[in-house]
């Protein structure tokens, strides 16, 4: 299995020569600076891909091997009057991929939000810090703070007053955080948090689809995209979603075996594929992992290692270290490990330690939320560790 490693690009807090430090040797970026829908151009891959690939004098190469994400705009996900114009803009993307060699692609078809935490630093026993979706927040949030219609209905009686009494017992900073870490659509992000009123506007455009629709529209998605991926040898990977379950009432359709199964049978080609992502796909329960990695193993072509523990009656989670919480990482790596071991080498899956407690001195730094450093850093040892256990040493 090839080591992966999430590099933000130039401006981020963690830099090309410190990443190669960690012995990851496959960068995982994308180019955030572009606005989403509009199409990248091969001059500005290769720009970013020389920055990636050029190495000083008597250091160890980097390879820019995967592309997350290229966003999809949420009018091909609605197929609003734009989503033709949106997938052509996103086939010139995958097309400018394809000519610098560019073999992985990644991206979500979640509706509105990409993964969605309520604390960016919850703190942990060890005194390091996690990132955490607490339930009775998140229902705080949406029902007294966004206000969304329909959302009343959604939680029973007694969800309702418990939000209510978390609601009441937060700060005017507290409101103003939570709304900034869940309207920025993800924590991390590089687009701006939304507005409430902008954040409704965006929920509401999505009357209407539920998950068939939304499904349908995925498919027809991929049926455009898929056979420009097939003619010029890039997988497509599609991440689960974060949470794998519906959030402000709007459909997800990539959380279960059954979701990522009606999209193999659907669109079958080669290029079609998963990432796998034990951090998202284990918060549910009824995701058994390992069958998870041995059933779509041949569509396995990049994986996120993480994970996380669930709290009280399953709705809340936080992230745990990597070997830690609700994941048999042993178990998981068996299963990436004997399919890799049925490919060739340029074929190898690429994996990255996804996520990272944020500790020792990243706790004084300015941090991507989710992507310190160091506590990366700890997640891709330990992973390594277990590999090496294996016998499968990772390139
Ligand atoms: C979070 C990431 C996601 C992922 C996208 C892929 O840490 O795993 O934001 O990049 O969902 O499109």
């Amino acid at each position: 299995m090839r080591q992966g490693w999430r590099w933000f690009g130039p401006e981020a807090p963690v830099t090309l020569d410190e990443v190669r430090q960690t012995g990851a040797t496959n960068i995982v970026s994308s180019l955030h600076q572009v606005p989403i829908g509009r199409a990248w151009t091969e001059a500005e891959v290769r720009e970013r891909q020389s920055l990636i690939e050029t190495t000083p004098a008597g250091r160890s190469p980097l390879i820019w091997s995967v592309v997350e994400s290229i966003p999809i705009p949420d009018a091909v996900k609605r197929k609003g009057g734009q989503a033709k114009a949106e997938i052509e803009a996103w086939i010139a993307s995958l097309e400018a991929v394809a000519a610098c060699g560019i073999p992985i692609v990644c991206y979500n078809f979640m509706p509105v939000v990409d993964w969605t935490r309520t604390d960016l630093d919850y703190v942990t026993p060890t005194g390091a810090t996690a990132m955490r979706f607490d339930h009775e927040r998140f229902a705080a949030f949406e029902l007294f703070v966004l206000q969304r219609p329909g959302a009343t209905e959604e939680y029973s009686e007694q969800d309702r007053a418990r939000a209510k009494a978390v609601y009441e017992s937060m700060t005017e900073a507290e409101i103003a955080e939570i709304t900034r870490i869940i309207t920025s659509a993800l924590p991390g992000s590089t687009t701006e948090p939304l507005t409430i009123p902008a954040f409704r506007e965006k929920l509401i455009a999505y009357q209407g689809i539920d998950a068939k629709k939304l499904r349908q529209h995925l498919i027809e998605f991929l049926e455009a995209v898929v056979p420009v991926a097939e003619a010029r040898g890039v997988k497509l990977t599609l991440h689960p979603d974060d949470p794998p379950r519906s959030l402000f009432g709007l459909p997800r359709i990539a959380s279960t075996a059954e979701d990522y199964a009606a999209l193999f049978d659907a669109v079958p080609a080669a290029a079609n594929g998963m990432c796998y992502c034990t951090g998202s796909l284990g918060v549910r329960a009824d995701n058994d992992l390992p069958a998870i990695a041995r059933r779509f193993a041949s569509r396995i072509y990049f994986a996120h290692l993480r994970a996380t523990t669930r709290e009280g009656d399953g709705r809340t989670f936080h992230e745990s270290a990597h070997l830690e919480g609700d994941v048999n990482m042993v178990a998981v790596l068996k299963e990436l490990v004997a399919e890799d071991r049925r490919r060739s080498a340029d074929l190898s899956i690429v994996f990255r330690s996804d996520h990272g407690h944020r500790m020792l001195d990243d706790l004084q730094k300015n941090v991507t939320p989710g992507y310190p450093a160091i506590g990366r850093l700890r997640g891709l040892a330990e992973l390594r560790g277990i590999l090496y256990a294996l016998d499968a040493v990772p390139t």
